[in-house]
């Protein structure tokens, strides 16, 4: 439940957030590690939360504390919040122009429609389009290989997590595509359905979740890339980003499924 999608947006007692800093430091041995500094007049402990990159050693630090006034809630929420936005990171990390803002979202650096609804020119924001299409080393290196092998690529596949659905070009546009009906999965889905009893939506991007453009799949499909595909895979919320270790096998075998139902539907090899 910690890893609920909503955890960070509530207030916790005392004892949930001793729980929370137990569970952190044992899921990110590497990362994250507690260390008593003191224990409170009534005797509570007082524990500080180092973070660091793979435990890289004599590195400067910046001192965070939260809660030293009682009442001042938001406090200690932000401080939860913090650690746990180190794990939710979603760009790349090119430093911006003009701005203390890091990254760009490549999964809108794409040259479909770029830039328009569904992405933002605001380099503070977590779709942030970049600064011109295929501006960043990540997208221009999967464009660059596309573009020299679209002739022998012929199904094109973008994993990304979470939420279960299995999205058919466009996401840049509500039109659609000229093979929709061809493309609309639904033998993968049933193939789930049926062997995992999981639920895996489809339909095209702009349908199903929102509208989406300089997405990696969309600018597959305008090279001539016409079984061009972006799975979500698990889980439906529960666990979101965070999934554990032991749904790994579970979620493979899944994507596994629908690639192998893909291939079968789509094809002649
Ligand atoms: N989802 C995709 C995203 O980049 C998507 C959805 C698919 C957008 C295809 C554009 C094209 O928002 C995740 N989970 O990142
Ligand atoms: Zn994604």
């Amino acid at each position: 439940p910690r890893s609920g999608s909503t955890f960070y947006y509530r207030y916790h007692t005392l004892e949930d957030i001793y729980d929370w800093i137990n569970r952190t430091a044992n899921d990110y041995p590497d990362k994250v590690k507690a260390i008593l500094v003191g224990s409170s007049y009534e005797k509570r402990p007082l524990y500080a939360l180092k973070l660091s990159l793979n435990n890289r050693p004599n590195k400067k630090a910046m001192w965070i504390d939260c809660g030293i006034h009682a009442r001042e809630w938001i406090s200690p929420a932000f401080c939860l919040f913090f650690v746990h936005y180190s794990r939710m990171w979603r760009k790349n990390r090119s430093p911006q122009n003009g701005t203390s803002c890091i990254g760009v979202d490549l999964n809108r650096n794409f040259d479909a429609n770029w830039c328009t609804t569904g992405a933002s020119p605001d380099p503070c924001n977590e779709i942030y389009c970049g600064p011109f299409p295929e501006s960043e080393p990540e997208s221009q290196a999967v464009a660059n290989f596309l573009r020299s092998h679209k002739e022998s690529i012929q199904i094109y596949l973008s994993i990304h997590s979470y939420s279960q659905m299995l999205i058919i070009p466009f996401s840049c546009t509500t039109d659609e595509a000229e093979n929709h009906s061809e493309l609309m999965v639904k033998t993968a889905a049933d193939q789930i359905r049926r062997y995992y009893r999981n639920t895996y939506t489809y339909g095209a991007g702009a349908q199903i979740i929102y509208l989406a453009p300089g997405g990696s799949d969309d600018w597959a499909y305008n090279l001539g890339i016409k079984y061009s595909f972006t799975f979500e895979l698990q889980d439906r919320g529960r666990y979101g980003f965070l999934l554990p270790p032991s749904h790994i096998q579970g979620a493979c075998n899944e994507a596994l499924n629908i690639c192998n139902s893909l291939k079968f539907v789509f094809s002649p090899f």
